[in-house]
């Protein structure tokens, strides 16, 4: 066995050139690979290999959160809880996610398909483009994971087992549970925000019992609930875009949650991105297409989510919940049909709470998002914060009263218009 050891683009061919996988995938001499790092994310190395039959990506945890630096440790282990879920994923919605060539514990490194020539979605959007599709791939695969990761679909031994391997991933976990649920609603000393600008709204919103109550009731939620296998950060740099493909990347928050976990996070990025985008498209005309069109994936993602649940609930319902035998084997199909109802409009209370809090912990707590930090003078950057920061409480506050998705996109364009 070797010891972990961190690759470079100097080590990584002669580490990586004996696996049959990787060289057929990547071709010729692995010295004559060309290797760059391209990660930009928060936690680990991510490099492009690249040879004369083609390219793959190779991602390697650290023993440490990349953004903070060695002072903050975090295990290898998230490399394992990433390749389970990226197989789980594939295996639940075929073709979204990377496919996985090579997996190695010990060195905490997957080598997997190189999506190309996609982007970030952010990058997307915030150039003022759109991508064909994304609101109905995203709003399937939220659908099919949520529905197929869940005692809906599960049986009891599959369900539990799961559940056990993925309540190994604690430290991410505790991640979620500090940096989302929590910091943002005290000073705590990783925190940051726009400042002097934002300091009345965030002293307002740290003062706000109602809010900090909910906050800890979706919280709550997040550490109790093991509904379904979640992709845990599910924001726009987990999706990679082309102007007509979506995939889903970086599992590695992978943990079982609420059935609304997922798609609330999206959703809450995808209002980030709509608040933001007078900030990056100067021509007005583009921009209120740009605009028009998020708030379009937004419903699109939804309904799709309601249409897709809905058919496996009808079809592919043999887990251990809401047996058929108990409705459409009594002839009483309305009941189920009730019970679905009522399902999805849990669901989407979730959905509003979890999207809220997130567009909280992304303007107040450590990790921001490039939409609105990329705005680089802080007297622009500052109202569109606080736009998302007031929709976020509103969000939060009101999820159980909000009737559907369209009044959650009222809300935003109120906020927008400055009419809220
Ligand atoms: C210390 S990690 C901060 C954030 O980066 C990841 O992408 C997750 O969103 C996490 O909350
Ligand atoms: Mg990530």
């Amino acid at each position: 066995m070797t010891r972990y050891e961190a690759l470079t683009p100097e080590t990584l061919p002669a580490r990586l050139g004996s696996l049959d996988a990787v060289a057929k995938a990547v071709g010729g001499a692995p010295a004559d690979w060309r290797v760059q790092e391209v990660g930009d994310g928060n936690l680990n190395l991510v490099f492009i290999v690249d040879g004369t039959a083609g390219s793959v990506i190779v991602k390697q945890a650290l023993p440490y959160v990349r953004l903070v630096g060695e002072s903050w440790p975090l295990p290898l282990r998230r490399a394992y809880f990433e390749y389970h879920a990226l197989i789980r994923q594939e295996a639940r919605d075929p073709g979204v996610v990377p496919r996985v060539m090579h997996f190695d514990e010990e060195q905490a490194l997957i080598v997997m398909e190189r999506l190309h020539p996609h982007i970030i979605l952010r990058g997307q959007t915030m150039a003022g483009r759109t991508v064909a599709g994304l609101g109905t791939t995203m709003g399937l695969f939220c659908a099919r994971t949520a529905f197929r990761g869940s005692d809906l679909s599960m049986n009891a031994a599959q369900k539990k087992a799961d559940v056990a391997l993925f309540a190994g991933n604690v430290e991410l976990c505790d991640i979620t549970e500090n940096l989302v649920f929590t910091d943002p609603y005290f000073d705590a000393t990783l925190n940051r925000h726009t400042s002097p600008q934002l300091d009345g709204v965030v002293a307002e919103l740290r003062a706000d019992a109602a809010l900090k109550i909910e906050a800890q009731h979706m919280k709550r939620a997040f550490t109790a609930r093991a509904e379904t296998l979640c992709h845990g950060d599910l924001h726009a740099g987990s999706i990679m875009v082309t102007e007509t493909d979506t995939r889903v990347i970086d599992p590695e928050f992978a943990f079982y949650g609420p059935l609304g976990f997922d798609i609330g996070m999206l959703v809450g990025n995808y209002l980030m991105a709509y608040h933001s985008l007078s900030a990056h498209i100067p021509d007005p005309a583009k921009l209120a297409a740009c605009q028009e069109w998020m708030l379009q994936t937004a419903t699109e993602t939804w309904d799709t989510f309601v249409e897709e649940f809905s058919r496996l609930w009808r079809t592919e319902r043999t887990g251990i919940l809401y047996a058929r035998t108990l409705y459409e084997d009594q002839g009483d199909t309305e009941a189920s049909e009730t019970a679905l109802r009522e399902v999805l409009a849990d669901i989407f209370a979730d959905l509003v709470g979890f999207a809220g809090i997130e567009m909280h912990r992304r303007i107040l707590g450590l990790a921001h998002v490039r939409e609105l930090d990329g705005i680089e003078d802080p007297d622009v950057r500052a109202p569109i914060e606080e736009r998302c920061l007031r929709l976020g409480r509103d969000l939060v506050l009101n999820r159980r009263r909000i009737s559907g998705i369209g009044e959650v996109l009222d809300m935003a364009r109120a906020r927008e218009r400055g009419t809220a």
